[in-house]
């Protein structure tokens, strides 16, 4: 019997569905699993980081003392106890809020779903980075919004192009529903926003009665320099929502993760909620809490900041020793990633298939990451994920693609190094 055609079905799709884009992270992520593949692509934590140990012994005594709550339904809002821990745990940043204004997610992913379900319709305007994440780009597609960029420098978020971007939507008599940032070590680029910025984008959007989503998985994964406050935390009037999670300073495969914000929108996104999953899994939010409870979590960030430290010294020094003239690349105080990019005129793009192919070698290009197709020259580097030894070796292959493909001229030039997205 022959099945229905994808144009058969194409009939059946919502016009959300129609316009959906697949992640092509997730997609390299496949394709990075074979073997001799030296990845940089997906941001993944490193696998040694995992404290396998400790969440044997919480998992045991969790299952001993505690069956009949880890293994049922839990409340949509999330396990209390987890909740409590992350009061405290963002306490510590100045974000000051009550068990009410948290909802545990499956992952910060779903928190972004749900500010999707949550706040736009078709042709609603939002405001994105360029460069920005790219499945939240995805989430905001399928929504069929209008995602518009406001390009990045190495301070975070241009706000003196993002005042122009909303006073010309204003005199079109329009207002973005929200203005999303990765304010810490972004993803892509690595760039942290600075406090005048932070505290300007929050004041733009009180001007012009938007709402701010901050994304924050990063902050923890401070290397160096002074922690610059959360947006959330500057906010008086509830116009925040902070997102955060788990996947990257404890373990992805929890898929534990929070957002916080005013009592009234924490009461819509658990509205939203139940009808996506009805709550998130009891045993690993009680993994998470007693993670957080005992004291570990604290001892386990400053051992991954330290690791991730030394991966990204050895990538830049990577990258500084075999890069031709013409390449530059951001300096990340934390995070995962790096921002490479390469002279005008290159397309990332089209040298993915030698790098993958011929040198088994990937990363992300920079066009997944921008709202307006741009970033065509630019790639995206994990450092946190590849052994040591395989971030200098793929190093050494990335740059031999690019040293084939360079145009000639910039064979002479001696500009390159450490410079903004
Ligand atoms: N937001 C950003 C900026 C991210 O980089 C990621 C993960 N790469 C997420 C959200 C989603 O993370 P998770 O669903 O694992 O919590
Ligand atoms: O999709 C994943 O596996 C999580 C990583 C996200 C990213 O690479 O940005």
């Amino acid at each position: 019997m022959t099945q229905l055609s994808s144009d058969d079905l194409r009939e059946f799709y919502s016009a959300g569905a129609r316009v959906m884009t697949r992640s092509l992270i997730r997609e390299l992520l496949k394709l990075t699993r074979r073997g001799g593949m030296i990845s940089f692509a997906g941001g993944l934590p490193d696998p040694a980081t995992f404290p396998v140990n400790e969440l044997k012994h919480i998992t045991s005594d969790i299952l001993d003392k505690q069956p009949h709550l880890a293994l049922q339904y839990g409340p949509t809002e999330g396990d209390t106890n987890l909740k409590d821990e992350l009061v405290r745990w963002m306490g510590k940043d100045g974000i000051d809020v009550g068990r009410d204004q948290i909802l545990i997610t499956s992952g910060s992913q779903q928190g972004l779903d749900l500010v999707g379900r949550v706040f736009l319709d078709p042709g609603d305007p939002l405001i994105v980075e360029l460069p920005s994440y790219m499945a939240g780009l995805q989430v905001f597609r399928s929504c069929r919004a209008e995602m518009i960029g406001v390009p990045q420098d190495d301070a975070g978020m241009r706000t003196d192009l993002l005042e122009q971007t909303l006073a010309r939507l204003a005199r079109e008599g329009r207002r973005p529903k929200f203005i999303y940032v990765v304010p810490d070590f972004q993803n892509p680029s690595g760039v942290t926003m600075t406090e005048e910025r932070r505290r300007m984008v929050l004041e733009l959007a009180r001007a012009y009665r938007s709402l701010v989503v901050e994304d924050n998985p990063y902050r923890e994964l401070r290397f160096e320099g002074t922690p610059v406050p959360p947006i959330m935390s500057l906010d008086r009037d509830g116009r925040v929502v902070y997102l955060s999670t788990f996947s990257k300073t404890l373990a992805p495969g929890l898929r534990i993760a929070w957002m916080a914000a005013s009592e009234e929108l924490i009461r819509q996104f658990v509205t939203a909620k139940q009808g996506v999953d009805l709550c998130c899994p009891s045993l690993t939010q009680a993994i998470a809490a007693e993670y957080c409870a005992r004291g570990h979590i604290y001892k386990h960030l400053p051992r991954i900041t330290a690791l991730y430290r030394t991966k990204r010294d050895i990538m830049l020094r990577a990258l500084e020793r075999e890069m031709p003239p013409g390449v530059s690349w951001t300096k990340p105080e934390g995070g995962l990633f790096l921002w490479v990019r390469l002279p005008e005129g290159m397309d990332t793009e089209q040298l993915l298939s030698t790098a993958v192919e011929d040198e088994g070698v990937a990363y992300v290009v920079g066009s997944g990451f921008h709202a307006d197709g741009g970033g065509k020259n630019a790639m995206r580097l994990n450092f946190s994920f590849p052994s040591e030894e395989h971030i200098e070796e793929g190093i050494k292959r990335l740059a031999s693609v690019v040293k084939k493909h360079l145009p000639a001229a910039y064979a002479r030039e001696p500009s390159r190094g450490p410079r903004s997205p």
